[in-house]
């Protein structure tokens, strides 16, 4: 059964650590990577959160993805998520 990821819901599954770092991150890239190039640009993230804002705000969506992206340049990568997720 395909879930339907949104960016909302990161946190929330990180928190409570059922799922691996690399699963979760092909489901977040199948929802998010709009342009399928295996990265998540901002404006992929913030056009998954407007989809479905789940009562979150743009600038709590802002600061979640400014913790994924750990180098600061705009996208999130598998590397970078596999740190944050295993809080290395
Ligand atoms: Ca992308
Ligand atoms: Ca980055």
């Amino acid at each position: 059964m395909k879930k339907l990821l949104t960016c909302g819901a990161i946190l929330t599954t990180i928190l409570t650590g059922c799922v691996s770092a690399d699963f979760f991150y092909d489901s977040l890239l199948e929802e998010v990577d709009t342009n399928k190039n295996g990265s998540i640009s901002k404006a992929e993230y913030i056009a998954s959160w407007k989809k479905d804002t789940q009562g979150q705000t743009r600038a709590e969506v802002e600061k979640e993805f400014k913790t994924f992206d750990v180098n600061n340049d705009g996208k999130i990568e598998r590397a970078e998520f596999n740190k944050v997720f295993s809080g290395k």
